[in-house]
């Protein structure tokens, strides 16, 4: 079978993802047909900053009847309908092969990354931002301690599932390997006894220099619409040095870090000119008993996953072929990486007038976010 050559621009191929060890079909000429299919609500703009009626605000009684306190910076809570408990009884593995089980145990944490309902993280401010690394930072060493898998991620706009208009991501935390997590470290560990380097740190050495599927870069960070995509304006975020956890990060880098975020997210923004939704989540070394194991083939990433294809309201379904074959995309990798490259750097929203009039300024106000214009 013939795979794809080094230029293969619009005509149909398949590209290999080393990191899920599958395969995703490319069929850039799809992009000109007409569609008459399901539109979706445009997302929610006019959100008000404070909302008691809102669980997550400061202020407002949660499901539970716990209310919560009025915080000002980042805020962080057990979920009070957690997937994950930590105490479960001990399962038999089965009597048979086919009908398998094991014990799961773990917990669910809620963070709200800013006290405002009406913000999103490509709003805050950078002093903002960087207090969510932080936080973040702190549960997955906090909870990695002890278990071995720290799934940080976020579910932004309601066509993701996220069931608050208000800023804020999750924290579950087992006591077990999840699928993507069992995955990524088969193919990881495999390319560094193959090739001596973590396969992530050699990949954006080469997309660095490659260029074609950037989209935002530092000294520290590199975003890139990988070459083996599966979502239309799907991005990786990765270190440009080994880094095997967040918690490994230095100070600059998490700086850095807040910095390469509230570009990215500004240019999702302005892509079609919405809140742009999307399932955001960390990747690093497993923790809690493999903090003492050989994780050297591990390289921390950030995968971001939108689903909107060519505007605000039409997304990109994965259904038939990709349900029952493998993952197709319409537009190529390079031709999403250079929309998003060139797309500007301050946000939609700030050289907009608003008709609500907002001047005071943020619990970490700085000059990276313009308050009054939001
Ligand atoms: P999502 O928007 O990604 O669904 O995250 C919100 C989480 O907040 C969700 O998992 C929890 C939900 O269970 N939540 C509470 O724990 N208490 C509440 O009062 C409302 C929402
Ligand atoms: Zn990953």
């Amino acid at each position: 079978m013939a795979r794809a050559e080094s230029g293969p621009g619009e005509h149909q191929h398949i590209r290999y993802n080393p990191l899920r060890d599958d395969w995703v079909l490319v069929s850039a000429h799809r992009m000109r047909r007409p569609w008459q299919g399901q539109v979706e609500e445009p997302p929610q703009e006019d959100v008000p900053r404070c909302d008691l009626a809102n669980p997550l605000c400061p202020g407002a009684t949660r499901a539970n009847g716990m209310v919560n306190p009025e915080y000002k910076s980042t805020f962080v809570f057990d979920n009070d309908f957690p997937a994950l408990q930590p105490d479960a009884p001990t399962l038999d593995a089965g009597d048979h092969p086919l009908f398998r089980a094991a014990s799961a145990r773990g917990v669910c944490k809620v963070m709200c990354f800013h006290p405002w309902s009406d913000l999103t993280l490509p709003l805050m401010s950078l002093a903002e931002i960087r207090a969510v690394i932080d936080r973040w930072t702190e549960l997955a060493e906090e909870l990695g301690a002890s278990y071995p898998w720290v799934q940080i991620f976020e579910n932004k706009g309601a066509m993701m599932g996220c069931s608050n208009p208000h800023p804020h991501c999750q924290i579950w935390a087992s006591d077990f390997l999840p699928n993507e997590a069992s995955l990524e470290d088969r193919t990881q560990r495999q390319h560094h006894r193959e090739h001596g380097l973590p396969m992530l740190l050699e990949y954006a050495r080469l997309e660095a220099e490659r260029k074609e599927r950037v989209v935002v870069e530092n000294a520290d960070w590199l975003v890139v619409v990988p070459y083996w995509a599966v979502w239309p304006f799907q991005t990786l975020l990765l270190p440009r040095r080994h880094v095997p956890r967040l918690q490994d990060l230095r100070h600059g880098e998490r700086d850095s870090l807040a910095s390469i975020m509230k570009r990215l997210l500004t240019k999702y923004d302005n892509l079609f000119q919405v809140s742009f939704p999307y399932s955001m989540g960390w990747h690093g070394a497993p923790t809690g008993p493999y903090l003492n194991a050989d994780c050297s083939h591990w390289q921390l990433h950030a995968h971001y996953y939108p689903p909107l294809l060519r505007s605000a309201t039409v997304r990109k379904f994965m259904v038939g072929y990709e349900m029952l074959a493998q993952a197709q995309r319409d537009l190529t990798p390079e031709q999403a990486a250079e929309r998003l490259r060139n797309l500007p750097e301050e946000h939609y929203r700030l050289n907009r007038r608003e008709p609500r009039g907002v001047g005071a300024a943020g619990p970490h106000g700085d000059s990276s976010r313009s308050t009054s214009s939001l």
